[in-house]
């Protein structure tokens, strides 16, 4: 709780400075200007063999997995895991905010391994030691076009990123690859061409909504661990978008509006697959279907747009 306090006293006081960053580019792929200014030292950054990454496009279910995951390190404890706000608990790797806000590094750098870590950054920027160190990595990814959406509604409310601008426009960035971590159709690929040989646990957001004891139990074997069938039940529970939604350490409304204005749309807003149908209208989908096929085609990467 120490650590809340201070976080939001830290972005009180950084409050002036507080904008809609612009975004620039490392190596083809748009970040908020502050991570470009630092990025030598968030590809330097060395993980401990012990250490485990979530890696996902922004808004494909990485704090329901983060969440799934410390429930399984703490086996189930509830209270454990409402010691601190899902950024506290699992750092953001690469976000640098202004200070004295404590950047993904600096709150990494206050914990000792083993850690769980969060990044968006597509594969190709992953640091080298993630792979070198051999470290657990789960990859989560949400069919496009809800990505898309969960995404407008984010940066509608996001202050800290770009404005999204018109809807129809948004679609066009995000199919531009012009969004901040850049193209959703190069991320999902990234990591998928690579699951087998760096080991990384690819899941999907449909098939979370879906079976989600199945995939609870999937993660949870995948980090070496074997929990009874009541505890697994408990996570399931506790993971449930409803009780997320409640959740303080979780729905992210520990940050102030400056940041994130829930006013605008929640953090947990849906939490559905096929929310899309009601975004998209019918030639806003074929023309967004005929281009995926075009980026997407031959990929195999088994997505579904409806459960
Ligand atoms: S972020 O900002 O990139 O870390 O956002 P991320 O956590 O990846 O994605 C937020 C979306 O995930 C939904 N969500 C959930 N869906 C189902 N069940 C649970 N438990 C859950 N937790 C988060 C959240 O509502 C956002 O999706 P949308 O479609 O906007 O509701």
């Amino acid at each position: 709780m120490a650590e809340e306090m201070s976080y939001s006293a830290a972005i009180e006081e950084a409050g002036q400075v507080m904008c809609r960053f612009p975004l620039k580019h490392v190596d083809g792929v748009p970040l908020m200007n502050l991570i470009v200014d630092r990025w030598d030292e968030i590809a330097a950054f060395t993980p401990d063999p012990s250490d485990m990454l979530i890696a996902t496009y922004p808004k494909a279910g990485t704090t329901w997995t983060q969440e799934i995951v410390d429930l399984i390190i703490h086996e189930g404890d509830a209270e454990a895991c409402r010691r601190a706000p899902t950024f506290v608990r699992m750092p953001f790797m690469e976000i640098v905010s202004p200070r004295p806000i404590p950047s993904g590094l600096d709150l990494l750098n206050t914990m000792d391994p083993p850690r769980v870590i969060k990044t968006h950054l597509p594969f190709k920027l992953v640091p080298k030691g993630f792979w070198e160190n051999k470290c657990k990595v789960i990859y989560v990814a949400r069919n496009a076009k809800d990505n898309l959406v969960s995404y407008y509604h984010f940066d509608r409310m996001n202050k800290t990123q770009p404005e999204p601008g018109p809807w129809e426009g948004y679609i066009q960035k995000f199919i531009r690859g012009e969004l901040a971590w850049g193209s959703w159709y190069d991320h999902v690929k990234g990591f998928w061409v690579e699951r087998e040989r760096r080991n990384i646990l690819y899941l999907f957001y449909e098939d979370m909504k879906e079976n989600p004891r199945r995939e609870v139990v999937r993660i949870m074997e995948y980090m070496g661990r074997a929990l009874p069938d009541d505890v697994i039940d408990r996570i399931v529970e506790l993971t449930s978008f409803q009780v997320m939604k409640e959740n303080p350490m979780t729905n992210y409304t520990t940050l102030p509006k400056s940041v994130l204005d829930q006013s605008v749309s929640r953090f947990m807003r849906k939490g559905e697959v096929g929310n899309w149908a009601s975004h998209f209208s019918p030639s806003q989908s074929r023309e967004f279907d005929e281009d995926y096929e075009h980026q997407m085609g031959g990929a195999g990467i088994p997505f579904r747009t409806q459960l």
